[in-house]
């Protein structure tokens, strides 16, 4: 049996997460391995009811502790129910977003201290980390161009300030400053070819050292 593992893809809204995590399941599962495709808020019942009272842009009030608790209720159940089994089975977890987002938007973006952050996220994780993060790294203004571009409107924290965005980005290239075995960033402003080829670099890699 394969050992299993996980590849986390993160970054500025509308960078092109869904986009590429969709084509790298497809490549994955083209050379016969098992994928699980999930993303945070989200990836489990629970996660989904938690997502929509999270992102709801008629919430406005929501005050920051509840957000962070609620991203951690969320990360509790999505490890338990989805992702440890899983991985005990061998298979790929591909995420769309995990524990960086809250480092990045909570603490770099919202301001709520690291030590709380850590604290709640532990709670959430007891210690388990995804083998890689994959940022995609795009200026967040060319961003929300995009999801405009596919006409929905914005959720609650793509609707916050650009300064906000702006900060979470900048949390997201810190992080991965500071555990540059744990992260790789990918200009996403390139096309959505060159990017794949050079995520698919990174996938190849982490075949090579966990499959
Ligand atoms: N959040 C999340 C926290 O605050 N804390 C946390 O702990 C967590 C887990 C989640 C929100 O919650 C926050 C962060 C977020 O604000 P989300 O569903 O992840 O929301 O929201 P988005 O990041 O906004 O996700 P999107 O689905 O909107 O964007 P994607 O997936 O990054 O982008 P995608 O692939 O849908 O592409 C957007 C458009 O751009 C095009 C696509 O075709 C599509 O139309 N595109 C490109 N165009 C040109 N060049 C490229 N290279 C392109 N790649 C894609």
């Amino acid at each position: 049996m394969n050992k299993g593992f996980m590849v986390v893809f993160d970054g500025s809204n509308g960078a092109g997460k869904t986009t590429v995590i969709n084509e790298v399941a497809r490549y994955l599962t083209e050379k016969g391995f098992s994928v699980v495709l999930t993303r945070e808020p989200g990836g489990t019942p629970i996660g989904e009811k938690i997502r929509e009272v999270i992102l709801d842009p008629s919430t406005p009030e929501m005050c920051d502790l509840t957000e962070l608790m609620l991203f951690g209720a969320g990360r509790a159940q999505h490890l338990a129910e989805k992702i440890k089994p899983a991985i005990a089975e061998g298979k790929i977890v591909l995420s769309d977003r995990f524990d960086a987002a809250t480092f990045s938007f909570q603490h770099y973006a919202r301001g709520i201290d690291l030590a709380t952050i850590s604290q709640i996220n532990e709670l959430a994780l007891h210690g388990f980390k995804p083998e890689m993060n994959i940022i995609l790294d795009l200026d967040p203004l060319e961003g929300l161009k995009r999801v405009k571009s596919r006409g929905e409107g914005l959720d609650r924290l793509e609707d916050e300030k650009m300064d906000f965005l702006v900060k979470a980005r900048n949390g997201y290239l810190l992080q991965a400053q500071q555990q540059p075995d744990n992260f790789s960033v990918i200009d996403a402003a390139q096309s959505k070819t060159q990017v794949l080829e050079q995520v698919l670099k990174i996938i190849d890699n982490l075949l090579a050292q966990y499959a």
